[in-house]
């Protein structure tokens, strides 16, 4: 049997995201962007209202809120089988989410940024993604720096993995992710990707969001983020090879017929038979 796999569709309801800043920001596009996306296959919507590519400046909760929460409504009543998730740090932000139908936070600080997000995760009894960060996205580019960046980025998630399990949250309810571009160079991120099996043997699903991202385009000179597909489908077919389970893009329809083609290419009899 092909190995499963989970493609989060990315819904983002920012006017300055790296790739699609603007783009969806009006919230009726956003909702049939989701909608689009769920038909091309994703089975998790991420929807963020704060930019974290590098040098965003932070925006603040309310504003924040309302962004994605009208959003995250409307998705849930139009789509009642696609988890939803929410893309936050801020606490006020992940409840408000929960509220109306969210049922993953997706924390790119690990659920550090903000003091309250582990109780809010803990008391909703939601899943989440506890994502490596090096640095704030404002400053994260300026001069990442590690001992060796498959072991430190392991050990921190699993040293976050731990603090969360006990603060209540259910460790099968726990998902990872070494985060691709956020205070890494373009060789950290390569390191991390040629190494992933060390993040997927901290024995919980690995999340993996390389797409459209910079170092793609610094190693095919692809200036446009959306001329990245190609970059995306490669990072995200060679993650699976490596036992990633949940895959964060924006192209939903190319990464996910890649996916199901390389999950049957790796898992089929050896004979064909
Ligand atoms: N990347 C971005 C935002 N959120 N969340 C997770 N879990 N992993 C990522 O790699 C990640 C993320 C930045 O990309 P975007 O601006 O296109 O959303």
């Amino acid at each position: 049997m092909a190995r499963p796999f989970t493609v989060m569709g990315i819904v983002n309801v920012t006017p300055d995201s790296f790739s699609d800043g603007g783009e969806w920001f009006d919230h009726d596009a956003a909702v049939r962007h989701g909608i689009e996306l769920a038909a091309a296959g994703a089975t998790i919507l991420d929807v963020g209202g704060e930019s974290t590519r590098p040098g965003a400046a932070e925006v603040d909760a309310d504003e924040e809120a309302r962004r994605v929460v009208p959003v995250i409504r409307a998705l849930a009543s139009a789509l009642p089988d696609v988890t939803l998730s929410v893309d936050t740090t801020k606490a006020s932000v992940a409840a408000a989410a929960i509220d109306v139908g969210a049922t993953y936070v997706n924390d790119v600080s690990a659920l550090r940024h903000d003091p309250r997000m582990t109780d809010v995760v803990a008391g909703a009894g939601v899943r989440c993604c506890l994502m490596h960060m090096q640095g704030v996205p404002r400053t994260m580019q300026r001069a990442p720096s590690y001992g060796d960046v498959v072991v430190d980025v392991a050990r921190h998630l699993r040293e976050r993995v731990a603090a969360v399990v006990d603060a209540g949250v259910a460790e099968d309810r726990i998902d990872v992710d070494p985060g691709i571009g956020f205070g890494k160079t373009v060789d950290h991120n390569l390191a991390l990707l040629r190494r992933l099996d060390e993040i997927v043997g901290l024995g919980r699903p690995v999340v993996v969001g390389t797409s459209r991202k910079t170092f793609l385009g610094r190693i095919t000179g692809r200036d446009d983020p959306r001329q990245r597909l190609a970059g995306t489908v490669a990072t995200n077919v060679l993650a699976l090879a490596a036992g990633a389970s949940v895959f964060r893009v924006h192209d939903v329809g190319a990464v996910h017929d890649a996916l199901a083609v390389a999950a049957h290419v790796l898992d089929g009899p050896s004979r064909g038979d």
